[in-house]
């Protein structure tokens, strides 16, 4: 059999348009070599940072589906969610994974609410409480700052440094979160990165800031991190792999102003195809 050939739930919404959530995940697993299931958390017509979309909620067809799929024994060996359409959804993709999980199987959790020191419209603070138990439950969760902040009640920072950042993610961990991929975190004005808390453990990495943060690459990002680590890469190798991927999108993009809803994903799936397929 195919080493390394496993099965994966993405559960997300779709943006019909807007090179993110589904649209990402799933190509970019499947290029990962990651046979990729999907259920959709809503389908809206673009993502919320366009100015006029139209969204339908899933919640209701959601406990549906899965009972479908425990009838033909349908069963999971990784779980990725990453934006949800209703605080009732985070219930019930907990039940999903208790129900659908094979032996060992791993639980990664983007929360996916918030960006630049502000939630997403659809989101509140009841929705950003709700989100803590899911994310400090999963074998790996991948925050940004504005969502670890809200995850831990610490206030937005203007600015930060190593000791504050090493506190959030004390605060986090206290909460019972294991393995932390904190994106969007740079110490220097030309740089952001990526840090990555094991436990005692904290390392960074480092890389190039391309821009001032394109719409998108936070699921680019969680998603090719989710492909590297389950092909065996450890964090600290599949942040970094993640990073260089997100980075090369973002700089294919970037001779494009009208392209500013999105990363052009696509341009470099050629380079996991060739690492991990
Ligand atoms: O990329 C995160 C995301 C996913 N899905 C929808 C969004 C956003 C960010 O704005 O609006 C619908």
């Amino acid at each position: 059999m195919t080493k390394n050939y496993q099965r994966i739930l993405t559960i997300q919404d779709i943006s019909c348009v807007g090179q993110c959530s589904l649209t990402a995940a799933l190509p970019i697993l499947s290029a990962c070599g990651m046979e990729t299931c999907i259920l959709p958390s809503a389908v809206l017509s673009t993502h919320t940072a366009f100015k006029n979309f139209t969204c339908r909620d899933l919640t209701e067809d959601m406990p549906v589906i899965s009972e479908y799929w425990e009838k033909e024994n349908i069963t999971f060996d990784a779980f990725y969610t990453g934006y949800l359409g209703s605080e009732q959804q985070i219930d019930f993709v907990t039940e999903i994974f208790r129900k659908h999980a094979r032996e060992n199987a791993l639980v990664f959790v983007d929360p996916a609410m918030a960006d630049n020191g502000k939630l997403y419209p659809a989101f509140d603070k009841k929705y950003a409480d709700a989100m803590k138990p899911l994310c400090f439950g999963a074998d790996v969760m991948l925050p940004n700052l504005t969502e670890a902040c809200l995850l831990t009640d610490t206030p937005y920072p203007e600015s930060y440094d190593e000791t504050l950042i090493t506190e959030i993610i004390r605060k986090m961990q206290n909460a019972g979160a294991k393995l932390i991929i904190l994106t969007g975190i740079g110490y220097t004005p030309d740089t952001t990165g990526v840090v990555i808390a094991d436990g005692g453990q904290i390392r960074h990495y480092p890389h190039k800031k391309v821009s001032g943060g394109c719409h998108g690459t936070g699921d680019v990002y969680a998603s090719a991190f989710i492909g590297a680590y389950l092909h065996g890469q450890n964090a600290y190798e599949a942040a970094r792999t993640a990073a260089d991927y997100t980075v090369k999108c973002i700089e294919n993009t970037l001779d494009d102003p009208s392209h500013w809803y999105g990363v052009k994903f696509e341009t470099a799936l050629p380079d996991l195809i060739k690492q991990f397929a």
